[in-house]
């Protein structure tokens, strides 16, 4: 059993029954003249994380966890994309649309592959979501339970969108969650800080939180 000095309690895991949860590190929504920076944001807060979400990927696999990366993603005919988020966001770079690295948000395009220096290894599992969940119409969940995962640390982009998604959907489905705090990045600074308040509200109503300093504290 470790422990990671975390808030609002101590969490408390076994490596074998822990994975990591990297969401959405996608060539797309973090490097310049990527999609996310065609919309006008500010890509800046997304690349400062990739080393530490790299260094994050580094423990986990020292410690032998379970590795999981994550693209929002949609099959190249759209089927698996509701009209409801067809319409969302700047119509002329839509989901499907041609974008600065290939067709947005679809499958097998350049700027919906995970930064190279991310790259997933050979036995970590890649689950492409059309939604923002990492749960909803993929075979996550039975993925996990087949492996005896019951704890999930989760990094990524974007805090606010799928990486808090995730992890609420994790929670419902009975997973103890810590959101490693420096390891995930929103274009928006105060969307970061706002949801790592809410998901540890209320003695952790959705999870915990710690550094990954402390997760590396935590396997000494
Ligand atoms: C968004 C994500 N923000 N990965 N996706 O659309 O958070």
């Amino acid at each position: 059993m470790s422990t990671i000095d975390a808030f609002p309690t101590p969490y408390r895991f076994e490596l074998q029954h822990t994975a990591l949860v990297v969401i959405d590190m996608q060539r797309d929504f973090i490097e310049a003249g990527g999609f996310g920076s065609a919309l006008g944001n500010d890509v800046r807060p997304l690349a400062e994380i990739v080393p530490t979400v790299a260094a994050l990927l580094a423990t986990a696999r020292a410690g032998g966890m379970l590795v999981v990366h994550t693209r929002e993603s949609h099959l190249p005919d759209l089927s698996d994309c509701p009209p409801s988020k067809l319409r969302r966001g700047n119509p002329s770079l839509a989901i499907g649309a041609i974008g600065p690295m290939g067709r947005i948000l679809v499958r097998g395009e350049a700027g919906n592959q995970i930064l190279p220096l991310l790259t997933p290894q050979d036995g970590e599992l890649v689950i492409d979501k059309p939604g923002k969940g990492a749960f909803y119409a993929t075979d996550l969940h039975a993925q996990l339970q087949a492996r005896g995962i019951t704890h999930l640390l989760f990094a990524g982009v974007t805090t606010e969108v799928c990486v808090q998604t995730s992890m609420r959907e994790a929670n419902d489905r009975g997973y103890e969650c810590l959101i490693v705090e420096d390891a995930c990045a929103s274009y928006f600074p105060v969307f970061h800080q706002a949801t790592l308040a809410m998901l540890t509200a209320q003695g952790g109503i959705v999870g915990w939180k710690a550094p990954l300093a402390a997760l590396q504290a935590a396997l000494k």
